[in-house]
């Protein structure tokens, strides 16, 4: 994996030592003897991750590590801490001042690149979240600031119901979560109260806790969730892998119930900010390709869709269809009526589209009363009958609205072009659409209320 990591050690033999092990695994290292050489680098190389040496007699790394987190450029770079005795109190201290990982006196390699790892890997995940939600922002989706208050859930995985007295022992003063347990696998479960896990804790134990890791994260419903491994104490080797499988935390069982809540605080913050991120840019791609008043599909998306559809018929030498539909003399009804029940009558045509078509045929809203349907795997004659239904069913419809002094009656037309199937080169969708909207002129032009089908097949 690669990365750029920040040493910070005054100790010159550290940072070569440090350096050495960073660049045999393949990191790009930099290394800095202070907080201010290290502020520099951290301006002007922007590095994943910081790793750095709290012992310092000269600074306060602490104070270093709390301004880091507390300034938005410096918040996503991942902290590691070393350099501390193996105490709890020193280890709750590195993780309140805002370290994301604590390696005390020794130090195992093996453990400290495991974590390495994962810490790189949130990092891109997050990375990858702000740029699409950057995008997002672009296109003029500002992001929903939505404030949560409830307790989190947490789900204990004891691997057996001895274990699960540890673990209560454990969790006993963390009265600020709400927890419930599932022995061992159970933790799959999809009942309620699971799905609304945030946290999964699961007891490696006696059980292999990092197939239930990539068990959980296989499972649709469960794979955003966070989760803390709690290993034996000295099984250095389950921690390890239960990180490598992509365990968020891995901590030992004899943790401080100080300890153990930053740590879960954490996965929390975490994972809240993650939903937060995801929530946004799927409300952004909604709002980019969904029309608000009809909720159908927009014109900037029924655009790139077309050119799959068209790719795809060339290829399998399928015929396929694009019919253009636009309700008749539309003008008068807001005159007549108001603009709000010509609204009513946009989303009563729209419903009245998804109704008739496939659920593999695209029906989009490309302009105020033009809607647009592409049929993949259809002929002129099947394309031509589809619409004929919506005519039909659109003029017997009739509208009635709360307030409107009489019912409303509107009719439609349509335009039907299909692909030449025999064609030696992919038709643009574009081209159909000429035709498909030549069609419909031919129809307004007829008398409206038809449908008429172009000509030759493009
Ligand atoms: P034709 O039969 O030739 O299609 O006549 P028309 O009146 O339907 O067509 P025209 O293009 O003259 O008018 C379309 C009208 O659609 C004008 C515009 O005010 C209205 N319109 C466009 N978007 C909306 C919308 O979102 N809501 C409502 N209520 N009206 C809209
Ligand atoms: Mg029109
Ligand atoms: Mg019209």
């Amino acid at each position: 994996m690669t990365g750029k990591i920040l040493v910070l050690d005054s100790v010159a033999t550290n940072r070569i030592v440090m350096k050495v092990k960073l660049v045999s695994a393949r990191y790009e290292t930099l290394t800095a003897a202070t907080c201010k050489d290290a502020l520099q680098l951290m301006e002007r190389e922007k590095p994943d991750l910081l790793l750095i040496n709290l012992s310092d007699p000269v600074e306060d790394s602490h104070q270093f590590c709390k301004r880091l987190k507390a300034n938005p450029k410096f918040r996503d770079t991942a902290i590691v801490a070393i350099g501390i005795a193996d105490t709890s109190r020193a280890r709750f201290a590195a993780l309140d001042a805002g370290a994301d990982e604590v390696l005390p006196h020794p130090i195992s390699d093996a453990f400290m690149l495991a974590r390495i790892r994962g810490l790189l890997r949130r990092r891109i995940a997050n990375l990858e979240w702000d740029i699409r939600n950057e995008t997002s922002q672009a296109l003029g989706f500002e992001e929903e600031v939505v404030p949560i208050l409830a307790p989190a859930h947490l789900c204990l995985a004891p691997a057996n119901a001895n274990r699960a007295s540890v673990l209560k022992n454990l969790f006993a003063n963390l009265t600020q979560f709400s927890v419930s347990f599932r022995i061992g696998a159970e933790a799959l479960s999809t009942s309620a109260d699971n799905v609304s896990s945030e946290v999964f804790v699961i007891d490696a134990w006696n059980i292999d806790a990092c197939a239930l890791v990539s068990d959980i994260y296989s499972r649709p419903n469960l794979r955003n969730s966070q989760i803390m491994v709690v290993a034996p104490k000295g099984r250095s080797d389950i921690a390890v892998q239960a990180l490598d499988f992509g365990a968020g935390e891995v901590v030992y069982d004899d943790i401080s119930s100080n300890e153990l809540a930053i740590r879960i605080d954490g996965l929390i913050q975490h994972k809240r900010r993650q939903d937060k991120q995801r929530k946004c840019v799927l409300s952004g791609l909604e709002a980019a390709t969904l029309d608000p008043l009809t909720g159908l599909y927009n014109r900037r998306y029924a655009k790139t869709y077309l050119k799959g559809v068209a790719e795809q018929a060339f290829e399998k030498r399928e015929s396929y269809a694009l019919l253009i539909f636009d309700i008749d003399h539309f003008k008068q009804i807001n005159d007549r009526f108001g603009h709000a029940h010509g609204d009513l009558v946009l989303k009563k045509v729209a419903n009245c589209l998804e109704q008739i078509f496939r659920s593999l045929d695209l029906v989009a809203r490309i302009g105020g009363e033009e809607f647009l349907v592409a049929m993949p795997e259809t002929s002129l004659c099947q394309a031509e009958l589809a619409a004929e239904r919506v005519r039909e069913t659109i003029s017997r419809e009739s509208f009635d609205f709360d307030r409107a002094e009489s019912t409303i009656n509107i009719t439609v037309s349509a335009g039907v072009a299909v692909n030449d199937v025999l064609g030696k080169c992919l038709t643009p969708p574009e081209v159909l659409f000429s035709k498909a909207d030549a069609a419909l002129y031919e129809a307004k032009s007829s008398g409206r209320d038809k449908v008429a089908l172009s000509a030759h097949a493009a």
